[in-house]
């Protein structure tokens, strides 16, 4: 039987799933404690699943019959792709069963921000609701205004049907190339990134963090967006400068912020940005419904269990580890 060891905790249906193909060994959380139970249990490991966690070469070094890695996440930026694919490891992701829930995330930033849901239900909750509201309470409408998508995977195309169908806005986008069909689905424009920063009312950035997209909206970029435009970030925190954007609030450059992903995750709790009542942060919530987080795990016990019975994983995500495996085995 092959060795799996869990860095996340499973439903007991997955776990009996597991448990029938697998010695199984869970580290329940990734607390000193959990790392050091993860590091005695790598050296006879055959498979790893989890979440949240950097794998890099100084841990997997220690596990040296490791033949996958299963994350329950669709971004990979956890994990050195060249270090897996180099020692035949196999690594595999959990696109499209969050697809839906995380644009779901998108729009509910979008729609807090722009009419200010968090910060009225705090000003209710604080007893400050004493006559009608007036322009001190106002918002700033969603529907018919332009939404620019940053990365059109099918994440941000998710996101354009919203916008498109159930908004009525404009869609622009940017991304590595056009997609026609994208265009043509929701009257969609393609931008250059300075371009969209301009035009948009709404910037939501979708693109998985990567050497290239890291620190994509600084300063520089934050200075082309409207004053009246907010940004919304589900993507991964490092593609945002937080400081430039903390500086850009701050100076009333932008009018908010919605983001669920951040430089450092927890986001600490003196952060200058929770003193800022247009920004509306949440906890890295983009995909996590029960459905939507059972149904990654699901994805991400069948990619494990098929990659260490060799059989070709549906989300693989380095193909070229095959072949190194295939030849070093
Ligand atoms: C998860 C995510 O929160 O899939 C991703 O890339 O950012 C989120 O859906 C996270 O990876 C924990 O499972």
């Amino acid at each position: 039987m092959k060795n799996i060891v869990l860095y996340k905790k499973l439903s007991a249906e997955l776990m009996t799933r597991l448990r029938q193909q697998a010695q199984v060994t869970c580290i329940d959380d990734l607390s000193a404690d959990g790392l050091a139970r993860l590091r005695d249990a790598l050296p006879t490991a055959h498979g790893l699943l989890g979440a949240s966690l950097r794998l890099d070469a100084g841990l997997l070094d220690l596990a040296p019959q490791l033949e996958a890695v299963s994350s329950v996440s669709v971004g990979i930026d956890n994990y050195d792709l060249d270090y897996l694919t180099r020692r035949g490891i196999l690594l595999t992701n959990t696109p499209d069963v969050l697809t839906e829930t995380t644009a779901d995330t998108g729009f509910a930033l979008i729609l807090a921000t722009a009419r200010r849901v968090t910060e009225l239900a705090a000003w209710v909750r604080a007893g400050q609701w004493r006559k009608s509201i007036g322009p001190a309470q106002f918002g700033s409408d969603v529907h018919g205004k332009t939404l620019g998508i940053v990365g059109m995977g099918r994440i941000g195309e998710a996101l354009a049907r919203r916008g498109h169908f159930g908004f009525g806005m404009s869609i622009l986008y940017h991304s590595s190339s056009p997609k026609p069909e994208v265009e043509q689905r929701y009257a969609a424009g393609y931008r250059s990134l300075e371009a969209l920063l301009a035009e948009s009312d709404f910037v939501c950035l979708t693109v998985p963090l990567s050497a290239a997209t890291e620190g994509l909206i600084g300063a520089r970029e934050l200075a082309r967006m409207r004053p009246e435009s907010i940004l919304i970030n589900i993507s991964r925190g490092k593609v945002v400068d937080e400081p430039a954007l903390i500086a850009a609030l701050q100076a009333g450059r932008l009018r908010g912020a919605g983001l669920d992903v951040f430089e450092r995750e927890p986001l600490p709790a003196d952060s200058p940005l929770l003193r800022l009542d247009n920004v509306v942060a949440t906890p890295h919530i983009g995909s996590a419904t029960h459905e939507t987080r059972e149904a990654m795990a699901r994805c991400a016990v069948d990619n494990l269990l098929a990659a260490l019975a060799g059989q070709r994983p549906a989300n693989l995500v380095n193909p070229a580890a095959l072949e190194v495996a295939r030849t070093t085995a």
